[in-house]
This record gives C-alpha cells, structure tokens and sequence, in this order.
C-alpha cells in the first residue's frame, strides 16, 4: 500500500475524514523513522488549524467514575452539536487483557455516536513518550474540527503532571467516605486541579458527599491558588441522575470565560506548549545519552571507578556527559 502525501493527510484531516485522522495517529504511534518524518511534516501543517477546543482532564482511582462520566457528558455534549474526542493517558499494563475494550462499552453510547471519537491509550515505553503522543493526537483530533477533548487518566504517579499540563481545564474526581490514603490525595494533585468534584453523589451516598465536601473544602484553603481570577471549586455529581454534570460543564465554561477574559488562557496555553518543547528535549537528551554507543563503551569502566573510589561520581558524570 502507497503511503499518503502530506497534502492528503492534511486535506484528509479537514475535512474530518475518519479513516485518515486514523491513519495520521497510527504514523504519530509509529517507531519507523519514514513514519516519524511523515508524522512530523504533517503536524507541522496543520498546527495553524489546532486549538479550537476545550480541552478537559479528568482523573481519579480506578473506579472513581471517569468513564462513567465521559460516557455522559461526552452524549450531553454531543447531542447539543458539540463534536467530542476522548483520549486516554495510562502508562500502566492495566489496560493490556482487553480493558480497552471494557471502556469502549462503558462508553457504549458515546462510541457509538456520530459526533465522538474515542481513543484508548496510544503504546510507549515511557510516560512522557505515551502523553507525547496523546498530545499530538489532540492537535489531531483539533485539527479535524473536534471542539471538546476530554482526556482521562487514572490517579498513579505522573500520568496527572502530565495531563494537566496539555488541559485548560483538570478536573480531579473524589469519592466520599474513602480514606485520604486511598484516594491517593497528594497535595500535588489538589494542587494540580481546576475543581474537585465529589462523584456518585447519588442515593445513599448524599451525607458522606456533604460531609467530604466540608473536609475538602477545609484542606483546599490551604492550597494557593496558581492562577488569581479562580479559586478551585469543591463541587459533587453524578452520572446516574438526570443532569448529574450539569454544574460541572457549567463551572468550566465559567473558568473558560475568566481565563480568556484576562488573558490567562493564552498564557496557560503559551507556557504548556513551552513546557512541552522542553519535556521533549529532556527525553531526547536522555535516548541520545543511551544510544550513544561511545558513552557505552566508557559505562563499564567507569562505573567500575566510581564503584571503587577511584573517581567521584561527579566527576564521573561530567566525563561522561562530555562524550554527548
Ligand atoms: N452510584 C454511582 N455509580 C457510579 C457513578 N459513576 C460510575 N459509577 C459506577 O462505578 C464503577 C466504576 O466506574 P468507571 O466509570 O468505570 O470508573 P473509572 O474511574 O473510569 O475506572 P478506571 O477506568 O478503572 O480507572 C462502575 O460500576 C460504574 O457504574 C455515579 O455517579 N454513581
Ligand atoms: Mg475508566
């Protein structure tokens, strides 16, 4: 099979053609250089037409209903004219033993609809490498007129740096009544969102969802706020009563509006994109270091000085930065 131009992936992905948005995200997964050249000549044509979405984050443990979620916002979204992409970030072997498809039914509705596209997470050895991708599949995904991305990521390690850094908006979900411990409440993630939101505030769960939300909104008054025109919202939902995220579709286009009027969205905009360049030299620096077959041919020898004190490791590490 004959390879497309760039031309015809460009024109192929404004005019939302399906097959070909495919196409472009399997080049971006693609380890063959030839792909990779492709991949980068056609990123660079269409990032003048990228950027016209809102792009939400959603984390949270396993099983705190971030699917769950998508699945009903992202119909919400859709049935109202809104064409919705959902990405995943998940550097972990969760999802290899078919949870791919687990999610795609627990977003049945969504998958099926005409308006949305759904994308498990792309395959790589690092994190960095699998949120890489997932960004340029965002940039993709923009680019063929999606104006909602909702990229979810579970609560383990990086992966919420990562996600919340490529979204205007990251939206951390909580359960009530689990233990600080299990929620993994690091100060870092609070940190990181835009609003905690309480979910399966439904049935017999209403006291225990008050009753977090007091505690939560305690804990956030000690966390500064990163931007001045929004102070993080403690909210609750739930995706089994009619309407359930509601006020969290609401609370976002709100935050969208403050951040455009006072220029902090540009900004925000602005700094992730440079922060991006320099994730991406870091990681390029780091291949580079271990391909480079000069560096190892030294590694043994010095490590062995290192090892016996015959060298320090700072020294060390200077000669062999030296070889770089
Ligand atoms: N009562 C109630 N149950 C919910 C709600 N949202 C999700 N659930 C249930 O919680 C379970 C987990 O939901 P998921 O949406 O798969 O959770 P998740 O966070 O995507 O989980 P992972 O992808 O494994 O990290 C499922 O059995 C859902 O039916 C809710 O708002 N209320
Ligand atoms: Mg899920």
């Amino acid at each position: 099979m004959t390879q497309n131009s760039p031309d015809e992936f460009v024109k192929g992905i404004s005019n939302g053609n399906r097959r070909m948005i495919a196409k472009a995200i399997t080049l971006i997964e693609s380890r063959l250089k030839d792909h990779q050249t492709l991949a980068f000549k056609v990123m660079e044509q269409i990032l003048p037409h990228t950027g016209n979405s809102i792009r939400l984050g959603i984390t949270g443990v396993p099983g705190v209903g971030k699917s769950t979620f998508i699945e009903n916002l992202g119909v919400a979204l859709a049935d109202s004219g809104h064409k919705v992409a959902v990405l995943t970030v998940d550097p972990t072997s969760r999802r290899s033993g078919g949870s791919i498809l687990g999610d795609k039914t627990r977003m049945e509705k969504l998958a099926a609809h005409e308006n949305a596209f759904i994308r498990p997470s792309p395959a790589g050895e690092t994190l960095g490498g699998v949120a890489a991708k997932t960004r340029e599949i965002m940039l993709i995904c923009e680019a063929a007129g999606f104006d909602v991305i909702l990229v979810e990521t579970v609560g383990v390690g990086q992966s919420e740096t990562s996600v919340s850094s490529m979204v205007d908006f990251f939206l951390v979900l909580m359960l009530a009544g689990a233990g600080d411990e299990l929620q993994g409440i690091k100060k870092g993630v609070l940190e990181l969102a835009d609003a905690i939101a309480i979910n399966k505030a439904d049935g017999d769960n209403l006291n225990a969802v008050e009753k977090a939300k007091r505690d939560l909104e305690i804990a956030m008054h000690l966390i500064q706020p990163a931007y001045p025109t929004w102070s993080i919202p403690v909210l609750s939902c739930s995706s089994v009563i009619e309407g359930g995220t509601k006020d969290i579709w609401e609370t976002i286009l709100d935050h969208g509006k403050k951040f455009k009027a006072s220029g902090e969205f540009l900004q925000k905009r602005k700094k992730q994109s440079l922060e991006w360049m320099w994730t991406l030299v870091e990681e390029g620096l780091k291949q580079r270091f271990k391909n480079n077959e000069k560096i190892n041919k030294k590694i043994p020898a010095i490590s062995n000085r290192v090892e016996n004190d015959k060298i320090s490791p700072t020294a060390a590490a200077e000669e062999l930065l030296s070889y770089l």
